[in-house]
């Protein structure tokens, strides 16, 4: 009878050991806009499927707005960028062969859509228009038609290798090694015209993405960092590389109940300019086909939720993150970023 009670007891401190298991909580995975943030153990393997929303409204020029007008009056730009929405769907697959080293694969799917002005009465009185048709332009509004661009296919695939540095029951430390292929086309183009370098899906460049992340456990609460470096290592065939990007993210979550967690999230991204530039893109005709313009700063606040069903659902888990700018600077006239929305799904389970 005593040893039953014993070996009972034991049982149950074990299964509340194992319930205690990082990767086994809600907030075990860091918020859904975070990439590359654990690893599995060994035979495991993972599916997901993202959504990201990214919607661009207006202009910023350095840390100032800057209207339609403004663009026209200060530059010869003859197009003026008004709104973009850049969608991006991601499916992914990890697979850990051990302990230690965990394998993604990371398959973008990019549709862009931007929306711009072209220049109105300037244009005419460029074409030499008489003083009467100027007049009259005068009094209607500088700015001429509106047309859309849209681009859409697969992007630059990634591949990375996660290595656990260290794991105890309430910390985790780990490196990303990642390579960025070429995969998306860097050529997209309306009626044989190029277009600008945001509505690309791919940069044409291999790329280098190390990254180190530390996350840690709280009873009910959770935090992490992680830095990201996205390097290009070649000039693509088109003549330019992309500049490097730095990535930083500070989390929080905190566990709402088992199944629920609700967190915090403050990203820094930082992009240098394009190297050398593609001939084949007007770079007189709208901002963002100016390879000038191409670098900048953001700060930016996310909040979402982590949700890890115990019912017949178990084993997958949904996500969702909100996003706002809080501050952007931009090397030259810019979009500014307006929202940015995401919606995941994974699922892990052993292989036998
Ligand atoms: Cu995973």
């Amino acid at each position: 009878m005593q040893f039953t009670k014993s070996f009972c007891l034991i049982l149950t401190l074990m299964s509340i050991n194992l319930s205690a298991h990082i990767s086994d909580r809600v907030d075990g995975h860091a918020p859904i806009g975070v990439m590359a943030d654990h690893t599995h153990n060994k035979g495991e393997m993972m599916a997901s499927y993202r959504i990201m929303q990214m919607d661009m409204e207006g202009i910023i020029n350095g840390s100032d707005d800057m209207s339609t007008e403004e663009l026209f009056n200060n530059s010869n730009y003859m197009m003026a960028p008004v709104n973009m929405k850049m969608m991006m769907q991601m499916a992914g697959i990890m697979y850990a062969p051990s302990d230690d080293w965990t394998f993604v694969v990371m398959i973008p799917y990019t549709s862009n859509d931007m929306s711009m002005q072209s220049k109105g009465s300037m244009s005419s009185m460029d074409m030499g228009m008489s003083m009467d048709s100027m007049d009259m332009n005068h009094g209607m509004s500088s700015s001429g038609a509106t047309m859309s661009r849209d681009s859409n296919g697969l992007g630059d695939i990634s591949l990375s290798g996660l290595r656990k540095l260290f794991e105890t029951e309430d910390e985790r430390l780990l490196v990303s090694l990642g390579l960025v292929l070429p995969t998306g086309s860097e050529t997209e183009s309306f009626n044989g015209t190029r277009l600008a370098y945001p509505m690309q899906l791919g940069t044409g460049s291999f790329r280098f993405k190390p990254g180190i992340t530390y996350s840690a456990y709280e009873e009910e609460f959770s935090y992490g960092a992680q830095a990201i470096v996205d390097h290009a290592l070649n000039t693509n065939d088109q003549g330019y590389k992309v500049g490097d990007k730095y990535l930083v993210n500070l989390w929080g979550s905190y566990t709402l109940t088992e199944e629920l967690s609700a967190s915090l999230r403050y990203e820094y991204q930082k992009k240098n300019r394009i190297s050398g530039m593609d001939e084949q893109i007007n770079s007189m005709m709208m901002p963002a086909g100016n390879p000038a313009n191409s670098g900048g700063e953001k700060h930016s606040l996310f909040t979402g939720m982590n949700y890890k069903p115990n019912n017949f659902l178990k084993g997958h888990r949904v996500a969702f993150e909100i996003g706002i700018p809080i501050k952007q600077t931009s090397d030259g006239p810019q979009m500014k970023d307006n929202y940015i929305f995401v919606l995941g799904w994974q699922k892990a389970w052993k292989q036998n």
